[in-house]
């Protein structure tokens, strides 16, 4: 069984995804990181980064119980375990983590400035807007020619196209056309249309927040709560 501590946001959206697609059994547990659960010191014994998502394996490695964080380690780890999406041939794996660090460290941090200066920043700073925006639309120039004639980016669907997705699904607020990226759009439309993907973009949908964020929910993120050392 595991257990992941999680919330409905992208990088939470990747882990439900794998768990999904893999049928391991799994216990969903909200982390609010709007009102400030991501600090509290249980949560930080098995994510001392302080954000979601992060997981035990009540299972885990020689039977005992194994946690983890950072969601390209922990699609690593369910790869691993379950021998899916993810393969063992060296050339085909690299393959895989290439796409998947991709998406580490390119897709999530700069699609996420993207909205950050577009969406949440209490000033409209017009550099940082187009710094980001530009950036964005670089790296879907990538994935576009990445998936020229492709229909996943790294051999057979895998972990690298569960981490990339979710970070698509607000193209609009990160300032990019869908339709100007034809690849990604076909390959976007095929991850849409997969149960797993669906049930996965479900996980605490209930919980989710509905409307702007709020003064309270930016200063937690983004304010001095964020940077109180601990
Ligand atoms: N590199 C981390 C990033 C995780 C991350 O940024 N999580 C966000 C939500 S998508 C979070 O928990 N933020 C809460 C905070 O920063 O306090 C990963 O991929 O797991």
């Amino acid at each position: 069984m595991i257990d992941l501590f999680t919330w409905t946001t992208p990088n939470g959206h990747k882990i439900h995804i794998m768990l999904e697609e893999t049928g391991l059994p799994y216990t969903a547990h909200g982390i609010d990181i709007g009102t400030g659960e991501q600090f509290d010191p249980e949560f930080l014994k098995i994510s001392p980064n302080n954000k979601i998502p992060a997981m035990v394996d009540r299972d885990g490695p020689g039977g005992k119980p194994y946690a983890v964080f950072e969601s390209g380690a922990m699609l690593m780890y369910l790869a691993d375990k379950t021998g899916k999406f993810l393969p063992k041939e060296t050339a085909a794996r690299y393959d895989v983590i290439q796409w998947l660090m991709f998406q580490m460290g390119g897709v999530g941090p700069m699609l996420g400035q993207a909205h950050h200066f577009r969406a949440y920043a209490p000033e409209q700073i017009p550099y940082a807007i187009n710094r980001y925006t530009n950036e964005a639309k670089r790296l879907y120039g990538v994935m576009d020619r990445r998936l020229a004639g492709r229909d996943w980016f790294a051999g057979d669907y895998s972990i690298a196209d569960m981490a990339i997705f979710p970070w698509l699904r607000s193209w609009e607020r990160q300032g990019v056309v869908l339709d100007d990226y034809p690849n990604v759009k076909r390959w976007f439309e095929a991850m849409n249309a997969r149960p797993a993907v669906q049930r996965g973009l479900q996980v605490l949908k209930d919980r989710e927040r509905s409307g702007p964020m709020d003064a309270k929910q930016k200063e937690i993120l983004f304010g001095a709560t964020q940077y109180q050392r601990r």
